[in-house]
């Protein structure tokens, strides 16, 4: 359905509005917050006052979905802050989400790493008054007030498993290295590979997947065991952008570069290296910064009252535009979109 050619034809628009929403957010986020838990710049709008909680720190994916999320903050006149656990583990972001309900801030905005673990702690914040915006990643639906989505689940499944099929010719052994075990996004996203292989890849077999918890090095020696347990691996598709960024790195050196296929989704920024001396042909993604950016807008507009998360709410996100919350409180974003040769000098997030 969200199959390469029909991105790449779709490009010309997007690419645009791709590279400008880019840039705004490289000169836009004065507002930001450090991660040390402090409340970032910024000024006035108490009620507004808008925690970011991503995974993990040190992602430059959140670096850049939480910039979009600060330049919001700073056009509605809200109070931006960043903060997050060092590892991206079900419980880490627990004591986090208590902190930020002590402190009484008017909304979080959570990417979880898992859909029930937080559970808890976030409706007893919200019990406090906090309205809960999940982005990226999701809770259960009984956790959060609006789940801001990147792409359709499918979308995402189905393009990852299209360009895999066609970097290793329809046919042979495939490994996926996916984050965190629990992720609610890579574990939907897995799943709907699963099935798409199965109905219309019969000759890919998918003999593996394994989990680098979105940490660097983890990343890097899966992708290394994988290599040594399979040795007639095709290809290998990594639907994090910190996984398929080591695994890169690992077959760029190696005997494997431009045997062994590498796709799923990547930042530009740290994928260019590896476009460029060819280790990976095409990856995907979506444009972090507009998912930060549409998640604060969403918790502003529930902080306001203007909408509660039911299904036909609408409000306006800024530069965005209007959006419509849809069935489970879901909110869309848009469609994946494919980096190639072609078009990677066009984007630098
Ligand atoms: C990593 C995180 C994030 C995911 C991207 C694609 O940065 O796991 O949740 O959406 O990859």
């Amino acid at each position: 359905m969200f199959g390469h050619d029909r991105k790449r034809k779709g490009a010309g628009a997007t690419f645009a509005a791709f590279a400008v929403s880019a840039a705004l957010v490289l000169t836009g986020c004065s507002g930001g917050g450090s991660g040390d838990g402090g409340e970032g710049g910024g000024e006035g709008g108490g009620d507004a006052a808008i925690t970011f909680l991503p995974k993990n720190l040190g992602n430059p994916y959140f670096d850049t979905s939480n910039a979009g999320g600060a330049e919001a903050v700073e056009e509605f006149g809200g109070t931006f802050s960043e903060v997050g656990p060092t590892e991206a583990s079900p419980t880490s972001q627990v004591s986090f989400i208590q902190t930020a309900a002590q402190q009484g801030v008017g909304a979080l905005v959570v990417s979880a790493n898992d859909p029930e673990a937080i559970c808890d702690a976030l409706n007893e914040a919200r019990d406090a008054g906090v309205k809960v915006v999940t982005f990226d990643s999701d809770t259960n639906p009984e956790c959060r007030d609006v789940f801001i989505n990147q792409a359709t689940a499918e979308g995402i499944a189905t393009t990852q498993v299209e360009l895999i099929a066609e970097q290793i010719g329809g046919e042979g052994q495939i490994a996926i290295l996916s984050a965190s075990a629990n992720a609610t996004n890579q574990n939907a996203w897995i799943e709907l590979m699963e099935e798409e292989l199965a109905a219309n890849h019969p000759d890919i077999e998918l003999v593996e997947t394994v989990y680098g918890d979105d940490d660097d090095q983890t990343s890097f020696d899966r992708t290394a065991a994988l290599l040594q347990t399979y040795p007639d691996l095709k290809g290998i598709i990594s639907p994090t952008t910190v996984g398929i960024a080591a695994a890169a790195r690992y077959l760029s050196t190696s005997e494997y570069q431009g045997q062994v296929a590498l796709t799923g989704l990547g930042t530009p920024n740290q994928m260019r290296e590896y476009i460029e001396d060819g280790t990976v042909t095409a990856f995907a993604l979506w444009n972090p910064a507009d998912l930060g950016y549409l998640a604060a807008y969403a918790a502003q507009a529930l902080i306001a009252g203007d909408i509660t998360g039911e299904e036909g709410d609408t409000f306006e996100a800024g530069r965005l535009g209007e959006y419509e919350v849809g069935e489970d409180g879901t909110v869309l974003l848009g469609d994946p979109f494919v980096f190639d040769a072609d078009n990677i000098d066009e984007f630098d997030f």
